[in-house]
């Protein structure tokens, strides 16, 4: 945060003040100062636009790793992205095991733009790691076609899990999904990600219901996202998931993926419902300009509507913050009592 800038930078300041004393004072000063950064920054580590590199071919081999072809079976085709298919599949790397991965190809005849923005995705991934982001195994570039190699997650994506298992998951369940979303969403915005596209069917869902945030790129995911439409300002966005102000003058921050984080939670509740229904693009802006909020999900605990609320607040600045939000999950979790009080159904 900036107060801890301010922190650093000041006893920085004292340090050099110091730097040419000697004595106990110099020497307790830079103990204090190594200190204090080694507790408060555990792992400074941000997040390095790949467009900020002049060679996109540097990015994706600083991020990512190469994967000999010789270490990779497909096996089926699982779904169709923009840039090709997405097929299952198995790698093995020498002196590990064969793991289970997810395979996703640029088809043939694309432009050089189309191969950047294909591999964009992958040299952010390759910049994460954590349980609840979708994790990079590496890249194939050096044959054709050229592939991004991830890790499988069983049950596909989460709106399509939902659907297919409506009312099928107890309240905790529910809980521990939109947690794991949740912590990746916290690790995200440490890294001074946006992502901006936070839905439920860009989280994958493996076989232990674990949740991974998915669908990493710049321009590319809006222009991949069917649900994303153009606004009068010329903008592609994913109307229904998308804060207003993101909307209105394209402020994109960590308090915007907050407003998507609610609608996703909504959508959890609800078994992967569409938001707004089948109200037009148009309507939903002007509904939520209006105050209009989405009402409670049926049988939803009202310590998650009032979450979800929280998240749809009209100032970005009163919205919570992603680690707020994994507490107050932590703390309904360790107490399902407090999960026992369901949404009114005159609310709906
Ligand atoms: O809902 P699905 O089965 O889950 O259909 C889509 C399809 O590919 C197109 O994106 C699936 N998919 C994408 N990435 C993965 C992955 N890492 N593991 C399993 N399925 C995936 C997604």
């Amino acid at each position: 945060s900036k107060l801890q800038y301010f922190f650093v930078i000041v006893l920085i300041k004292i340090f050099y003040k110091y730097m040419f004393c000697e004595g106990p004072g110099f020497s307790i000063l830079s103990l204090s100062l190594a200190l204090f950064i080694t507790v408060k920054f555990p792992a400074v580590r941000t997040y390095i636009d790949p467009h900020t590199y002049e060679d996109p071919n540097q990015a994706i081999h600083e991020f990512a790793k190469e994967i000999d072809v010789s270490c990779i079976t497909i096996e089926r085709v699982i779904g169709a992205g923009e840039f090709g298919e997405v097929c299952s599949g198995l790698l093995r790397l020498p002196g590990k095991r064969e793991i289970p991965v997810a395979i996703k190809t640029l088809k043939a005849g694309y432009t050089e733009k189309q191969r950047r923005d294909f591999l964009g995705e992958a040299s952010i991934m390759g910049q994460f790691e954590h349980p609840n982001i979708i994790h990079l195994k590496g890249v194939i570039t050096k044959s054709k076609p050229v592939m991004i190699i991830t890790e499988y997650m069983e049950n596909g994506s989460l709106d399509t899990f939902l659907k297919k298992n409506d009312g099928q998951f107890t309240v905790i369940q529910l809980v521990g999904m939109l947690r794991g979303i949740a912590s990746g969403m916290r690790y995200l915005s440490e890294m001074g990600y946006v992502h901006r596209d936070l839905a439920a069917r860009n989280i994958l869902v493996n076989s232990n219901l674990v949740c991974k945030v998915s669908d990493f790129g710049l321009s590319r995911v809006l222009e991949d996202d069917p649900e994303a439409a153009y606004t009068t300002r010329g903008g592609k966005i994913p109307i229904r998931w998308t804060a207003p102000e993101a909307i209105a003058y394209r402020k994109f921050t960590s308090a915007s993926d907050v407003w998507s984080y609610g609608i996703v939670m909504w959508e959890v509740m609800s078994y992967g419902e569409r938001p707004y229904w089948e109200m037009s693009n148009q309507d939903v802006i002007k509904a939520v300009e209006e105050n209009y909020r989405l009402p409670g999900p049926m049988d939803c605990p009202t310590a998650l509507y009032h979450l979800m609320m929280d998240c749809w607040q009209k100032d970005r600045n009163s919205r919570p913050k992603f680690e707020e939000i994994v507490s107050l999950l932590d703390k309904l979790i360790r107490n399902p009592s407090s999960l026992k009080g369901l949404v009114n159904s005159s609310n709906r």
